[in-house]
């Protein structure tokens, strides 16, 4: 199946694949706190570089989360821990540098020295729209839904989808669109999908692998934030409030709260949800989210966050009971523009 043609991005298409063709022994990275995108493209990228006689490492920052093992299992390439003694003897062996699902020296500071030494053979894949590494190549489409979306386009470059390609990047493809629910899911991010399925990539083991891996202390902790959670501004705004008594009777960890803040979001009435989680410090984690007409990114840059449109995040530091007044008050100036 032929692939839609790349959309969006900045004509570096074919310097890209002929910079892959040249390159022998590639490093490709990926953005800290790596998620399933991140390592998905990873290993979709080593798969098909490996098929087409090329050799190489991923390079990722610790700490990787557990969860990502299931996908960096299947590298075809050795997986390696960067370290500045690693950056510093090991980066003039490969004559390719790839970073892909990010294109920001924020997001992969710990190399940066190393990666801005050697811009001359970095290549970027992405689709987010910060860009400032320097490089000699980069693809970047903002339009597509994953980096992984990317990736399944060059496959045909270099041999086709592999069983290993196609399960690495369906993961990043689904993970990276909520399973074909955000806005960013497009005919392209199907016919991706598609190709992936197509070479063997299985939903159901995909969705048991990443959607099904809970502890009991997490429904628990829901328990405990949906039974509390607030309705305010005619039902608008959704408001979930963990303490650190949530965690503790609950026996979850600090990132069990995640995914959590989506669940106001089926009620009909409600158009945002936010979710407060009490850190041990006392400080307030604040986390954002809209179904289509608030702007969710600029509230949370009012109390010095930021994030996207219909997602985004903060930090806060003050009681509950002042940060969900302060956030209301923040909501309902917008609501009350909307009528
Ligand atoms: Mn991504």
């Amino acid at each position: 199946m032929s692939m839609l043609p790349p959309t969006g991005g900045q004509n570096q298409w074919p310097a890209l694949i002929a910079a892959l063709h040249a390159a022998k022994h590639v490093a490709i990275f990926t953005h800290q706190r790596p998620d399933p995108d991140a390592v998905g493209s990873q290993v979709g990228l080593a798969a098909l570089l490996s098929q087409a006689g090329k050799t190489g490492a991923l390079i990722e920052f610790p700490p990787v989360p557990e969860s990502m093992n299931f996908i960096l299992g299947s590298s075809p390439w050795p997986v390696v821990e960067f370290s500045p003694d690693w950056g510093r003897t090991q980066t003039a062996a490969f004559d390719a540098l790839v970073v892909v699902d990010t294109s920001s020296r924020e997001q992969v500071l710990p190399a940066f020295e190393w990666l801005d030494a050697s811009s001359a053979k970095l290549l970027c894949i992405d689709h987010h729209l910060a860009a400032d590494l320097r490089c000699r190549c980069i693809y970047r489409d903002s339009a597509a839904g994953s980096c992984a979306e990317i990736i399944v386009r060059l496959a045909d470059e270099f041999g086709g989808l592999n069983l290993t390609a196609a399960n690495a990047l369906l993961a990043g493809i689904t993970a990276d669109t909520g399973w074909f629910h955000f806005e960013s899911t497009s005919a392209g991010t199907l016919q991706a999908a598609s190709a992936c399925v197509a070479a063997g990539a299985q939903p159901d083991e995909l969705w048991n692998r990443l959607m099904q891996q809970d502890s009991v202390a997490k429904w628990r902790l829901a328990g405990r934030a949906l039974q509390t959670t607030l309705y305010l501004l005619d039902g608008r705004l959704a408001l979930m409030r963990i303490t650190q008594e949530d965690f503790v009777q609950s026996e979850a960890r600090s990132w069990e709260t995640e995914g959590l803040i989506n669940l106001p979001l089926s009620i009909a009435a409600v158009a945002a949800s936010v979710c407060l989680a009490e850190q041990p410090d006392g400080m307030l984690r604040v986390s954002l989210r809209s179904k289509h007409t608030i702007n969710v990114a600029e509230i949370a840059a009012e109390f010095g966050g930021g994030g996207h449109a219909r997602a985004a995040g903060c930090r806060m530091t003050m009681s509950m009971e002042d940060a969900c007044r302060a956030l209301t008050a923040a909501f309902e100036k917008r609501f009350s523009k909307l009528q």
